[in-house]
């Protein structure tokens, strides 16, 4: 069999179809809200990657950091056989945690973007010839099965902070679905971003240079090209708040003058206060406890949680 095989369990066409449901949905209701899976496209994507690299932006610094100090102790203690990453993109920071797994046989990146997965993994497979990959465009909240090609001690890796994006309820449904993924003795490694001080978590998602301003107006170039909708991205603010009740980061799009955008592709005008704000994104920060009862409630148990030199960002590692 072949050492690189991709599966694909999300249609091709959903993309517009969820997105129109999103938008359905987020943009006629108050307070308006997208979610932020919309922010990556290529450009978005590679907007991101720029972001990675910012001098306010440390949470990629900060677990690269806690990733290359404990890769070892996590193949120590995981034994893991299979390494399944969740929204793996470019793989970059997995590639120490794979040098580190010294029995690893099947590595499983899954995304919803079939053009990161399909370089990330004959990269890999370049510098492992040993390792079988099967890359799975798929959507992880909804229906993800792992190939029958994954053999246990199985690791899952959800990076990046990403867990931050979801909504408490989805969070919740989202440790569910992984531990009903897992099988006893399986782990998952979990990458959290913490609650800190506010300038620090501003200036991340507020940079001088703008990057992340412009990440986030993505959003509406995204909405024009995808649905045919008539958004002019200068009319619009990028606003970065902390909620300091939910205590996590939101990212908003803030009308400069009162506004209708149109939406031909759904029949729908859109309408804007000046000042009005849609909710493009919450990047939820955490604490140590929270992060191991949420864990628990879904049947997932806390063994390791690692954090960088300054205690910014956390790895955790949990056992079903
Ligand atoms: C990729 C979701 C972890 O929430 O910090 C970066 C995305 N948003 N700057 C985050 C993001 C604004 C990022 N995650």
């Amino acid at each position: 069999m072949s050492p690189f095989t991709m599966t694909r369990t999300l249609p091709v066409d959903s993309t517009t179809a969820a997105l129109r449901d999103d938008v359905a949905d987020g943009l006629t209701r108050t307070p308006k809200r997208l979610p932020p899976k919309w922010f990556y496209d290529a450009r978005g994507s590679e907007l991101f990657e720029e972001i990675t690299r910012l001098p306010e932006y440390y949470p990629t610094r900060a677990e690269r950091e806690i990733l290359i100090a404990r890769a070892a102790e996590i193949a120590d203690t995981t034994g893991a056989r299979t390494l399944v990453e969740l929204g793996s993109g470019s793989s970059e920071k997995t590639r120490h945690l794979i040098r580190a797994l010294p029995g690893l046989r099947v590595y499983v990146p899954v995304d919803v973007s079939e053009s990161a997965l399909e370089p990330a993994g004959r990269a890999l497979l370049t510098e492992h010839p040993e390792l079988t990959v099967h890359a799975m465009v798929a959507d992880f909240m909804h229906g993800l099965t792992l190939p029958e090609d994954s053999p246990g001690p199985r690791l899952l890796a959800f990076l990046g902070g990403t867990i931050g994006n979801l909504l408490p309820s989805e969070r919740r449904e989202f440790f569910t679905a992984v531990s009903a993924m897992l099988a006893p003795g399986d782990a998952l490694l979990l990458g959290t971003d913490l609650v800190k001080d506010e300038a620090t978590l501003v200036a991340a998602y507020d940079d001088a240079q703008g990057v992340t301003a412009a990440f986030n107006k993505n959003v509406l170039a995204v909405l024009n090209r995808e649905l045919g909708a008539d958004f002019n991205p200068a009319d619009f603010d990028h606003v970065a708040v902390w909620n300091a009740e939910e205590e996590w980061m939101e990212m908003r799009l803030r009308a400069r003058k009162e506004l209708t955008a149109k939406i031909p592709a759904m029949d729908l005008a859109i309408h804007f206060a000046a000042g009005e704000e849609v909710r493009t994104e919450v990047s939820a920060k955490f604490r140590k406890e929270k992060v191991r009862a949420e864990l628990a409630a879904a049947g997932l148990e806390s063994r390791r949680w690692w954090t960088d030199a300054e205690g910014r960002f956390a790895l955790s590692l949990a056992v079903r």
